[in-house]
């Protein structure tokens, strides 16, 4: 007997729902049909989150079979010092708090280079909305990395942070990403999306660029050959209306332009925010994020189950749910640990690939452009 997705393709496996809601949905699926925001509607209210987590595997499998992404990346927050004062977050600090940090240049530096053995192949780079920094902190900050490691890909700067920067520099967006581009930013990570909502975020995070902001940021990043990833912040004052707002604001962006690779649901972690009042979401919840999101977002290559957001446990099982990534070794988190978050700092390459596995899955090392990294020793090499 053979397991895994080609078996179960080779078996004829059957969707089978008690929810009647869901039947026109799964014909559509099927048929590789685009789905509406009804049908959206549809697989947020359904009380069969199994058979939601099978037409989205089912989709998972035919765009990826088993293989499972993993990268060996780091993280790194230059400054938590910030003017936004957003309710969702526990890591911002405004100017003048005695738990505020900004790191000097080589203090940056020396945190990219300490970690693991394991030569990363990304650094993940985001921060506050600092008042005082200015665009030409951020150049020589990313100047140095590439100077000091040439090899690898540097993912940095939130659509708020970029749009937050050229204001700043008084620039337009797109001169300001030809700066950071040319400084050495090789693509963009997808936070600050949050919900595109402007009632939700007028409550949340007011002080941050609106949704079209957002989506014109990287929009423009896109028509400039930049890669980037996509998030939604679910589980606080947001409805299932709002999630369907966002995921097809977000499809519509990616048909025009192409730029995303990724999209990573992120849970909203209440703990040492303003919005502690509110509960962490369940496992379900996370579950179905998944799920609904590889289903919307039919033109996103890639669905994240970042781990350190979901813990280890849930993104496992979210790799039968839909997801093909679990984001990387990170070795270092600072935003989701601020909120309360218990999972581990890092984990290896090792324990990311036991994860992959024993859900039955192929683990496959990739580059931040989902590209194979094959390793010898200390040193990797990316298959072009
Ligand atoms: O933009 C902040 C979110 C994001 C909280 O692109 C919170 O590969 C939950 O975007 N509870 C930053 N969420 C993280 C992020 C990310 C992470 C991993 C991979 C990638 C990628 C991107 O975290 C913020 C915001 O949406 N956030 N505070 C909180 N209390």
């Amino acid at each position: 007997m053979s397991f895994g997705a080609e078996a179960a393709r080779e078996e004829g496996a059957a969707f089978r729902t008690y929810d009647r809601r869901l039947d026109p949905v799964a014909a559509k699926v099927l048929a590789q049909q685009r789905l509406d925001s009804i049908d959206g509607l549809a697989l947020y209210a359904s009380s069969d989150v199994l058979a939601v987590g099978w037409l989205a595997n089912h989709v998972r499998e035919r765009m990826h079979g088993d293989v499972t992404y993993f990268n060996v990346n780091r993280h790194i927050n230059p400054t938590n010092v910030c003017v936004a004062a957003c309710k969702l977050c526990a890591f911002g600090r405004k100017k003048g708090d005695p738990a505020g940090y900004t790191m000097a240049l080589d203090e940056a530096w020396e945190t990219a280079a300490s970690g693991y053995s394991e030569a990363v192949t990304e650094f993940h780079i985001v921060g506050g909305l600092h008042p005082d920094l200015p665009l030409e902190f951020f150049l020589d900050l990313i100047r140095g990395l590439k100077e000091r490691f040439p090899k690898v890909h540097i993912k940095a700067f939130t659509m708020v942070e970029i749009a937050y920067l050229a204001r700043r520099a008084k620039l337009t967006v797109k001169e300001t990403l030809v700066k950071l581009r040319e400084a050495g930013v090789d693509s963009m990570p997808g936070g600050g999306a949050e919900i595109f909502a402007a009632r939700v975020r007028s409550i949340i995070c007011d002080h941050k660029i609106d949704g079209e902001e957002w989506l014109e940021t990287a929009r423009a990043a896109h028509q400039l050959g930049f890669k980037s990833n996509a998030t939604m912040l679910y589980g606080h004052i947001e409805n299932d209306e709002d999630r369907v707002d966002h995921l097809l604001k977000l499809r519509a962006l990616q048909d025009e332009t192409g730029g995303f690779q990724t999209f990573i649901p992120l849970a909203f972690h209440p703990e040492n925010t303003p919005l502690d009042h509110l509960p962490v979401t369940t496992g379900l919840t996370d579950i179905r994020q998944i799920a609904v999101g590889r289903l919307l977002l039919d033109n996103f290559p890639h669905i994240k189950a970042y781990w350190q957001m979901m813990t280890p446990k849930i993104a496992q099982i979210a790799l039968r749910f839909g997801a093909d990534d679990l984001d990387g070794t990170v070795i270092e988190e600072k935003i989701y640990h601020d909120a309360g978050a218990t999972t581990p700092q890092g984990l290896t390459r090792k324990e990311l690939c036991r994860l992959i596995t024993e859900a039955g899955r192929v683990p496959f090392e990739r580059d931040t452009l989902y590209r194979a990294v094959t390793r010898s020793e200390e040193s990797f090499t990316v298959a072009v």
